[in-house]
């Protein structure tokens, strides 16, 4: 979508959103509220309008390639893949798993979210971990990807340590887009994720989302 065009799109709906709401949107802080509508942080996009665009009401990054939502003709496409990390191997992806609604009787609980397992291969501790992953839906052409720097994450030397991508709201949990087309599609959803750690080699794997009905975020 050109930029011009989802400019025009965000004012678009933020009118929708306003006349139906009443008073203009302010300069905002943190959460409000004009008339029934929410406003969450940042920019000044109504929550309602975000949910319409796809994009994080508590971000004003969605895809985090550095472009505000509101200058981004791709807010939920990083158009700049991270530069996959170099060096020696520190570190595997062990494990990678998304809800599975169309068989679940026969599988163990799922998780609802974006979940890795990432497995310590060297002695010493690594940080300065980035996720890249890209999520597409072939059925309705559609392709949404995220760069998601792990901050403050630390993998150990020979752990273990499961990371999930949710509301982001406790340890070794961080922040997805709860507008993601994960979360509003029912379609299968194809999964590409790239982890990268200063000098270590990046690893890559993927994962298929079956079709079936689309999450709530958590
Ligand atoms: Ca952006
Ligand atoms: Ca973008």
């Amino acid at each position: 979508m050109k930029k011009t065009k989802i400019f025009g799109l965000v004012l678009l709906l933020s009118a929708i959103v306003i006349l139906s709401g009443c008073t203009a949107p302010q300069k905002i802080s943190d959460t409000q509220y004009n008339g029934s509508n929410q406003v969450t942080k940042l920019n000044e996009i109504p929550d309602n309008a975000k949910k319409l665009l796809g994009i994080d009401p508590m971000s004003n990054d969605t895809d985090g390639d550095g472009v505000d939502d509101l200058n981004d003709s791709t807010p939920t496409f990083a158009d700049v893949p991270p530069q996959a990390s170099t060096g020696p191997v520190g570190f595997r992806i062990q494990n990678i798993l998304v809800e599975n609604n169309y068989d679940q009787a026969s599988k163990q609980a799922a998780p609802d979210h974006l979940e890795l397992v990432l497995q310590s291969t060297t002695s010493k501790d690594i940080s300065n971990l980035t996720a890249y992953y890209i999520i597409s839906d072939y059925k309705i052409n559609k392709t949404e990807s995220y760069i998601k720097p792990l901050k403050g994450f630390v993998l150990k030397a020979n752990e273990i340590r499961t990371i999930h991508f949710d509301a982001g709201q406790k340890p070794d949990h961080f922040r997805a887009n709860p507008n993601s087309i994960y979360y509003t599609t029912k379609d299968e959803l194809n999964f590409t994720v790239t982890i990268n750690a200063d000098g270590y080699a990046a690893q890559t794997t993927q994962v298929k989302k079956d079709a079936g009905g689309a999450e709530s975020p958590d």
